[in-house]
């Protein structure tokens, strides 16, 4: 099957393989006979309006579709896109870049081929570092196992992807192909025993276990898995920042999203109290432990992995979270809970009268998300604290790594990921100023996200760090006029009773829908104030 084909041909015929139907980013000269192989595959181009925007949308896609690809072009091209990849990479999110690049028979080390930065390499060394896996293909002959592997290391790693395809090797024929073999490490059958038999044997001893869901489980696919596994032991649940909605919110065993001393009381007690933590897929970072503000004895800690399981001071590399997940499944002698509902969970909607606050838009939103209808996507700054009070099943955000610009191409990147669904994208008046011109790419393509400004007129998540200054001020837009100069529509909601009402005409709205929320810039989530407190008073310290 490889024998006839062109090296650009198998790429796309690898990417649609994946069941991708959508690729991102922007064509250049470079990347033209790439952008010619794309369209006769079938697969469908869309040129966003910056490369930062194509990596985030890429990126938002393959979190919903489990791979994400871009192709751009050499140096001004692949070099813009470098912060949404790094992104990527620190988040665990497959997204295969492609970049065009400059002729190999062009490349003399003198030559001076226009988008070249310091030598051929340079880009290619840059990707390295911020990639599982990078190559650039100089030869036909191994060009389809090179590709093979890039592709195979980004999903089982769960990291981005670099191929770079210099010009003159798009059409060039690929030799009768070795089908690529790879190697993939099998696990100690002894060492996995041992793990398996050291997990059952704490979480039966223990009195108090409690599960601790978090990024992973959406990235290899193990919701479902994780469900029953909670079912089964009828333990708490907790899931964190950037992994929440990997559990279903409206469970039973829902204990909240643990964020150490800034984010629930609730996850915060059945996670600190807990003598047994299994953690699944979930990491302790600064921003999921509230600014370390986390008390966990790192003794009592189960912690599973996409590449090891680590029992209390027992590290065994190369038994997966996959395989954890499996074997627990399968365990007829785990312990079953009594497992007590934890009360007072959500609290009455307050009154619609009065000026609008980050409350009443998460309450606002809270009536009406709806299981399987939408999926919400949120930019960096209050709107992501805020947010993850939110009742949804499907929520991206980057709560680790933390870049501004994400939330508008998202929503763009999951309304054709998930048709089904409506993307709603939170994103600060900051943030928008970034990639929010990103709804001219909805318009394009005819689709129909739902934009809420958290338009505070600041960066107000700094400011309640490092209190009001000129540098943290932000000039008013006028979101409503620049909606309807895209082609869109827009509204201003100053107080409840009208963002309520916004939301309303959102819904019906066949185009993209910005709303206005226009709210003060001290009004700042219970969650991001907790945090800004801890940072605070580290900056004092040092
Ligand atoms: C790409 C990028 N640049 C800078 C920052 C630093 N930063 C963190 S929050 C923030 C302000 C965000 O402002 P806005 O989007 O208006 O949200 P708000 O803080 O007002 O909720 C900045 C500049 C960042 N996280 N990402």
């Amino acid at each position: 099957l490889t024998m006839a084909m062109k090296v650009g041909e198998y790429l796309f015929e690898k990417v649609r393989s994946h069941g991708v139907e959508h690729v991102f980013g922007i064509p250049g000269d470079y990347a033209i006979p790439l952008y010619r192989a794309l369209e006769a595959s079938g697969l469908r181009a869309v040129v966003n309006t910056h490369e930062p925007a194509a990596g985030f949308a890429a990126d938002a896609y393959a979190r919903l579709r489990g791979l994400g690809v871009v192709v751009v072009t050499f140096g001004a091209g692949a070099l813009n896109m470098v912060n949404s990849i790094a992104q990527a990479y620190a988040e665990k999110s497959p997204v295969i870049v492609i970049s065009g690049a400059p002729e190999i028979l062009d490349r003399r080390i003198d030559a001076l081929l226009h988008h070249k930065v310091k030598t051929f390499e340079s880009q290619l060394n840059v990707y390295r570092e911020i990639t599982g896996a990078a190559v650039s293909l100089t030869d036909s002959s191994t060009a389809s196992d090179q590709i093979d592997q890039i592709f195979e290391t980004a999903m089982r790693t769960k990291r981005p992807g670099y191929i770079e395809v210099p010009r003159d090797l798009v059409g060039a024929r690929m030799a009768a192909g070795g089908r690529s073999r790879s190697v993939v490490a099998e696990p100690d059958q002894e060492a996995l025993r041992e793990a398996f038999r050291e997990v059952v044997r704490r979480l039966n001893s223990s009195r108090r276990p409690v599960v601790y869901a978090g990024v992973e489980i959406a990235r290899f696919g193990l919701i479902d898995k994780t469900r029953r596994l909670v079912e089964k032991l009828n333990v708490p649940v907790v899931t964190s920042i950037e992994g929440k909605a990997v559990f279903p919110e409206d469970h039973a065993n829902f204990s909240g999203i643990y964020m150490g001393r800034a984010g629930s009381e609730s996850a915060r007690e059945a996670v600190e109290s807990s003598d047994c933590l299994l953690m699944l897929g979930a990491f302790l970072t600064d921003v999921s432990t509230g600014v370390f503000s986390a008390r966990i004895d790192r003794s009592t800690l189960i912690s599973a992995s996409s590449d090891e399981v680590i029992i209390g001071h027992h590290r065994y590399s190369g038994v997966t979270l996959t395989e954890l997940l499996n074997h627990l499944l399968s365990n007829r002698g785990l312990r079953r809970r009594k497992f007590v509902t934890p009360s007072g969970r959500g609290g009455p909607t307050g009154p619609v009268e009065g000026r609008l606050t980050t409350h009443g838009i998460v309450e606002e939103l809270n009536s009406i998300l709806v299981h399987g209808r939408h999926v919400v996507v949120s930019d960096v700054g209050d709107c992501l604290y805020a947010g993850i009070e939110l009742r949804t099943d499907a929520f991206l955000g980057p709560g680790y790594y933390n870049s501004m610009g994400f939330g508008v191409p998202a929503a763009v990147a999951a309304q054709l990921a998930l048709p089904k669904r409506r993307a709603i994208a939170l994103v600060g008046d900051g943030g928008f100023r970034m990639t929010g011109m990103e709804v001219t790419t909805a318009k394009k393509l005819g689709l129909n996200p739902i934009i809420i400004v958290w338009d505070n007129s600041a960066y107000a998540t700094l400011q309640a760090i490092g209190g009001k200054r000129d540098y943290f001020e932000l000039n008013r837009w006028d979101f409503v006029a620049i909606a309807e100069a895209l082609g869109g529509r827009g509204v201003r909601a100053t107080t409840k009773k009208s963002f309520k009402a916004a939301l309303r005409a959102a819904e019906r709205s066949a185009e993209f829908f910005i709303i206005d929320a226009v709210i003060a810039s001290t009004d700042i989530s219970p969650t991001w104030r907790n945090i800004s407190r801890e940072v605070a008073a580290r900056m004092e310290h040092s």
